[in-house]
């Protein structure tokens, strides 16, 4: 199977961790957006939407969204993987709420934030955005209450991995965690997942553009 894929991505590096996580072969393909490699035609022919991560099966199945790139991973090559529990209907639920969650809510926290200032170098950040940002937090925050893992005390699921990248991006864009305890206590506990310090390594690139434009990290969240 192929990913293409792009290290500033956190969707798709989610995926990428997932991928490390099940311990499967991949072809990755880096995407040059700079060289505006996601307008190709051939590109466009495989996400209309021309972005990152896309999975292409050998047989040509594609798929273009993080979230289900993840459940079909693990359905289809690991189905008895703690990481999506599809053999229990509640536990595989409450992943499902999870991820939605991030899909919904935490990537669109940051990136409403992140997208203005590295797109088109906007150095302020209205308080709307801030408190979007800041209640997403707190929501993390709480999801976490009493329990290891975003679904429970069990094992880490790709909800999990699906959090953790876009919040890797908040870090590395200057956001401090450590007011949200539980949140800082997770995080920890991702430091042992398999893929971690690959997945940080690209969410850096964060805090290397947010340099190169002159801009200020986000230490005020
Ligand atoms: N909902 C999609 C979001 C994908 C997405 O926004 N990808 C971004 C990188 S994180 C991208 O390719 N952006 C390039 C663009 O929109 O031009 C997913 O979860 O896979």
């Amino acid at each position: 199977m192929k990913l293409y894929y792009a290290h500033f991505s956190p969707q798709a590096r989610a995926v990428l961790m997932t991928i490390r996580n099940l311990n499967l072969e991949v072809e990755i393909i880096n995407v040059n957006f700079q060289k505006g490699e996601n307008k190709t035609e051939e590109f466009t022919k495989l996400n209309p939407l021309q972005q990152v991560p896309i999975l292409v099966e050998d047989d040509g199945f594609t798929l273009t969204e993080s979230e289900a790139i993840m459940a079909y991973l693990v359905t289809s090559r690991n189905p008895n993987s703690s990481l999506y529990p599809i053999n229990d209907a509640m536990k595989k639920a409450l992943v499902d709420e999870r991820l939605f969650y991030n899909a919904t809510s935490v990537f669109f926290s940051h990136i409403q934030i992140l997208h203005p200032m590295l797109a088109s170098g906007e150095a302020s950040v209205s308080n709307a955005k801030i408190e979007i940002l800041r209640n997403v937090l707190l929501s993390l925050n709480n999801f976490l209450e009493g329990k290891k893992w975003f679904t429970g005390d069990d094992e880490a699921t790709i909800a999990d991995l699906s959090i953790l990248s876009n919040l890797i991006v908040m870090m590395c864009a200057g956001i401090r965690i450590d007011k949200y305890r539980n949140l800082s206590e997770w995080f920890e506990r991702c430091k042992k997942l398999e893929g971690f310090e690959e997945n940080y390594e690209g969410g850096k690139i964060v805090s290397g553009l947010l340099k190169m434009k002159n801009l200020p990290p986000l230490s005020q969240i």
